[in-house]
């Protein structure tokens, strides 16, 4: 959708390609701190470009792998109109995978590559889709807290200063907070049910709480592409400002439901208007990026499986491209 007319650069780009003048980048500055969108073609420093490359991809691949510890409960959803729910959430995980991609690509680089470096193990995902889901009421945590966690990255994400990033973020964010909904009615209503609904609720609540809260990042101080991000507004807000943010929405949310968030150092602070939170367990975070959380290879193993699995699609699609190549030279 992205990526229709950038086959042809521009002749500012091909005439400026490899030179960053110290003029270029204060012109380029200027057009970030004037709120004006950068645009594909437009001229941009590549570490700009690189960064942009780098989180879009990764956004994309954590929709995609996203789609697994939910899929995993599409079989067994409780009732015929729950499943029909999340059969078409998970397909718009796979949408905005799709957006992302394309996104992506308008940055010059190709689906294949972005997908190959996700395969090789180059390129991240997000951790939290590293955990199982080991009952039915994980599907309403997905959809509460981690749907949750990535509306409050993304709704800033819609005024990043790359306009094909921002505006395929807002779509995604209209779809983000349909789920966000499922996933609370779920937990609504599991928690107003028997005692054992409760308790699957509350267990659901213990594994995903302290997992969403590190989908933020690491800390501030830890962050290593922060600064940079945020002064070309790639980033409005900075990892620890969005999971303060978080978890001040979360937690009423959470009484409201009549489940207790497992962290015992939880206060609200009248005198800042937030709420304290207990210490987060940075090198489990690490872990798991690192591709030692507890599904992981499970994870990658199915999307190479499924990719694998997909070959022949992509070879027909060639096919049937050349063959109308071939004809409408022929003609
Ligand atoms: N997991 O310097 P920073 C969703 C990496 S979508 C894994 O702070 P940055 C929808 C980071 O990449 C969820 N890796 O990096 C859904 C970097 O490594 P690198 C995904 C992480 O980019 C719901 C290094 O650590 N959302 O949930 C994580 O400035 C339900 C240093 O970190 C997005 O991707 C992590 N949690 O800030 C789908 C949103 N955190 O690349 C299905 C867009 C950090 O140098 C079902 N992304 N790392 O090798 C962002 O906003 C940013 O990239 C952050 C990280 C905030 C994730």
């Amino acid at each position: 959708m992205y990526t229709q007319g950038l086959d042809q650069q521009g002749p500012a780009n091909e005439r400026r390609e490899g030179v960053e003048s110290p003029a270029d980048i204060a012109a380029f500055q200027a057009r970030i701190d004037a709120e004006e969108k950068i645009e594909a073609k437009d001229w941009m420093p590549a570490a700009y470009r690189r960064t942009l490359i780098r989180q879009i991809s990764q956004h994309a691949h954590s929709e995609i792998i996203g789609m697994q510890p939910e899929g995993n409960w599409l079989t067994r959803a409780p009732t015929l109109k729950r499943k029909a729910i999340l059969l078409a959430k998970v397909q718009d995980e796979a949408g905005h995978g799709l957006y992302l991609y394309s996104a992506g690509e308008t940055l010059g680089t190709s689906r294949d590559e972005m997908v190959n470096d996700l395969l090789t193990g180059k390129a991240k995902y997000s951790s939290i889709f590293n955990y199982p889901t080991l009952s039915w009421a994980d599907i309403g945590a997905i959809g509460w807290l981690v749907d949750g966690a990535a509306i409050m990255n993304q709704i800033p994400l819609c005024r990043c200063s790359y306009g094909p990033y921002a505006r395929a973020m807002v779509r995604v964010c209209k779809e983000e907070s349909f789920h966000q909904r499922q996933g609370f009615d779920i937990m609504l209503k599991l928690s107003r049910g028997t005692e054992k609904q409760k308790e699957m609720a509350q267990d659901a609540l213990n594994r995903w709480w302290w997992p969403s809260i590190m989908m933020f990042g690491p800390s501030d101080t830890d962050s290593k592409h922060s600064a940079l991000s945020m002064a070309w507004k790639i980033k409005r807000f900075s990892n620890d400002e969005l999971r303060q943010k978080f978890i001040d929405v979360t937690v009423p949310q959470a009484e409201f439901l009549g489940l207790r968030v497992p962290d015992s150092e939880l206060e609200f602070d009248t005198a800042t208007g937030h709420y304290k939170f207990g210490a987060i367990d940075w090198q489990e975070l690490r872990e798991v990026i690192a591709g030692n959380g507890p599904c992981n290879r499970q994870r990658m193993a199915r999307r190479r499986k499924a990719h694998d699995d997909g070959s022949w699609v992509r070879a027909a699609a060639r096919a049937y491209g050349d063959k109308q190549a071939a004809k409408k030279a022929a003609a």
